[in-house]
């Protein structure tokens, strides 16, 4: 694409004017052409210094996402080697789901700038205006699907890391897999299988974070949280698709290698509300514990009066002692 090409040029070039002439002699188009695209290339939030004598110079690439900046930002081998980006989706989920079925391969990632019908797990809404990061991954891992379904775990972890290496703000893993920060949910994982009667096909991983727009877009009945309302500024999408998916790729990496134990303990040191009490509601069944941590298939382990439980994600809610979700 004309428009990419004319990026490479001048991002090669930091700081420095690249002469329309220059472009035009390179890439093989009219000075008109490039002034065309180049405006193009503003409205897509590219901040393009254009001078008379001197040219063009790159001063800022745009912070919403954009094809060129995330794949410019991209440190992975595998997660992104193909994405697609969409202004808007009913759900990337939906779509990555599709994409498997026809094939799409392992790393192959949706992403949509906003979602007119983004699922949560059962059957429930997950709302999400522009300016979040609302992306599905398509995974053909080299694991049972006992282990695929510890994935979710991993896509936990690999959040918290992103976001502790990116603007150095730890938040938390409330189980099964929500990410909170004060308790506010601020991100939320919805894993899905793509196959037939017991073989699977491929695993999809959404990932729905809150990051640059205010709360006030969200429901106001939601405990939630966004980015911006916690640093105060907006964030980079591109850098922060990227970094989710170095820190992905290497969680997949490390479960392929069954490195379980590891991923227990990485998944427990970011957990909140251990050891607190808990109450776990299971349809009208109530039972109360100390949330004791998980076992090694991600089932939530509660120390009772009566023993030890397990309670598998899905099933179950959790609350506080004091009925606050927590
Ligand atoms: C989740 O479900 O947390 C999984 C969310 C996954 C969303 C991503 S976005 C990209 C991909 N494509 C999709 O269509 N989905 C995935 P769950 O644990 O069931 O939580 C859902 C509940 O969270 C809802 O019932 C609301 O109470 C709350 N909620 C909805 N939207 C929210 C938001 N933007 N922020 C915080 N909480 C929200």
């Amino acid at each position: 694409m004309l428009r990419h090409d004319i990026l490479h040029l001048l991002a090669a070039h930091p700081e420095k004017y690249v002469s329309g002439e220059r472009i035009s002699q390179q890439l093989k188009v009219t000075r008109a052409a490039i002034w065309k695209q180049i405006q193009v290339l503003k409205e897509e939030g590219f901040e393009i210094e254009g001078q008379t004598r001197n040219g063009y110079c790159l001063l800022k690439t745009p912070f919403s996402l954009n094809e060129w900046v995330l794949k410019k930002a991209l440190t992975t081998i595998s997660l992104g080697s193909k994405i697609t980006l969409e202004d808007e989706l009913e759900s990337t989920n939906v779509w990555a789901k599709e994409l498997a079925r026809q094939g799409g391969a392992h790393g192959q990632v949706v992403i949509a700038r906003s979602q007119s019908s983004g699922k949560g797990r059962l059957q429930r809404q997950w709302e999400s205006p522009r300016g979040g990061l609302w992306m599905s991954v398509v995974l053909r891992p080299n694991l049972s699907l006992a282990d695929a379904s510890k994935l979710t775990l991993a896509t936990s972890v690999a959040i918290v890391d992103a976001f502790e290496e990116l603007y150095s703000l730890r938040i938390g893993i409330k189980w099964p897999n929500d990410l909170v920060f004060d308790g506010s949910k601020i991100a939320g994982i919805l894993g899905e299988v793509v196959g037939e009667w017991n073989t699977v096909q491929a695993l999809i991983l959404g990932i729905g974070i809150n990051v640059n727009f205010p709360r006030e877009r969200l429901s106001p009945l939601l405990k939630a949280t966004t980015l911006l309302e916690i640093l105060g500024y907006e964030v980079d999408l591109n850098v922060l698709a990227a970094g989710i998916m170095k820190h992905l790729e290497k969680q997949v990496i490390c479960l392929e290698n069954k490195a379980f134990e590891e991923l227990r303990s990485n998944w427990l040191e970011r957990a909140v509300s251990l050891g607190e009490e808990v109450r776990i509601l299971r349809g009208e069944q109530v039972c109360q514990g100390v949330f004791k941590g998980i076992s090694i298939d991600g089932a939530l382990l509660l120390e009772t009066d009566d023993g030890e439980k397990s309670f598998s994600a899905g099933e179950v809610q959790v609350r506080s002692k004091i009925g606050e979700y927590f």
